[in-house]
């Protein structure tokens, strides 16, 4: 393809072959959880997919390559080491030309699935509209990412820390297609619950497919959000995780956390101040978005 991306025999040969095919990020490995649970994480993602018949292409920038299709022993790496750095789209031609080592966002990681030719691609929730980015201007670039890069992005929602109604609003303006899955409300990551109606509902992988390959016949090239709600078992209710976000962004503004820095460390203090508990639940959202992501893959191929 070209030396800057890197696909792994496997995934090559998988694609070649019109098998489905998974992408995954590796910011929530690099950023968004502790180590061990991080790596075990990354394991059992890779398990859930290969369970529902789809390969996995965890994506990162290593040593300057751009991998699509991560070994055990390169994601044991991004999971233990301490100055990696976290990759957005902007961030992704630097690392490689610097010889760099990160994970890939939301947006990067959209960047290199759509390059490598994977359509379909699985993480935790997206980043969005921060709370108070009428002040800040705190946006993240997974959503005009999500405007541009034909990728269908699984995600559980936009976390609860964001301010979500604004989020919808910035993707309606994008015209980023958002479904739920399932589900006539939002979800919000830890919640299944948002209180906000979804803008559109999807009930099968079949849909998702279809839907996509209308957008395509039309000529839109943006992506689309799936957002699938936590399975009820693992859910943490909506006015539970309330006051702990509240608590956490309170943080982050009194130590003066900006940018980059700033969803990391509300998901750290949110983990502590959960006594674990958010980690757990994020844990089983990333693994239930893996499982559909390989379902909506294989209706793809199999259009
Ligand atoms: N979801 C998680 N943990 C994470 C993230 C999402 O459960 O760490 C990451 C994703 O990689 C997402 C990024 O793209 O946070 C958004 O960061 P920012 O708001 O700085 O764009
Ligand atoms: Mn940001």
């Amino acid at each position: 393809m070209s030396p800057t991306v890197q696909i792994a025999d496997p995934v090559a040969e998988a694609l070649a072959a019109g098998r489905p095919v998974v992408a995954l990020e590796t910011t929530i490995v690099s950023h968004g959880m502790p180590w061990p649970q991080n790596y075990e994480t990354a394991l059992a993602v890779e398990a859930e997919v290969r369970g529902a018949g789809a390969l996995p292409a965890a994506i990162a920038v290593i040593a300057g390559r751009l991998v699509v299709g991560l070994g055990a022993a390169e994601l044991e790496r991004l999971s233990k080491a301490e100055n990696v750095a976290k990759l957005s789209s902007a961030d992704l031609a630097h690392a490689i030309t610097t010889g760099g080592t990160g994970g890939t966002t939301v947006a990067a990681t959209m960047v290199a699935a759509h390059r490598a030719g994977i359509a379909t691609f699985a993480t935790g929730g997206i980043g969005g509209v921060h709370r108070g980015a009428e002040v800040s201007f705190d946006i993240s670039a997974d959503l005009t990412e999500l405007a541009r890069t034909p990728v269908v992005v699984v995600a559980a929602g936009a976390k609860a820390l964001l301010d979500i109604p604004k989020t919808l609003e910035r993707l309606e303006t994008l015209g980023v297609p958002v479904m739920s899955y399932r589900s006539d409300e939002f979800p919000a990551f830890w919640s299944r619950s948002s209180g906000l109606a979804t803008p559109l509902r999807i009930d099968s992988a079949e849909a998702v497919a279809a839907f996509r390959r209308a957008r395509a016949d039309l000529g839109q090239t943006s992506g689309m959000l799936v957002a699938n709600p936590v399975p009820e078992a693992d859910e943490i209710p909506r006015a539970a995780m309330l006051p702990h976000i509240e608590a956490a962004i309170a943080d982050a503004t009194t130590q003066g956390v900006t940018g980059k820095a700033v969803t990391p460390f509300l998901l750290d203090a949110i983990f502590h101040r959960t006594e674990g508990r958010s980690l757990a639940t994020n844990i089983a959202l990333v693994k239930n978005n893996a499982r559909l992501a390989a379902e909506i893959a294989a209706a793809i191929v199999g259009e």
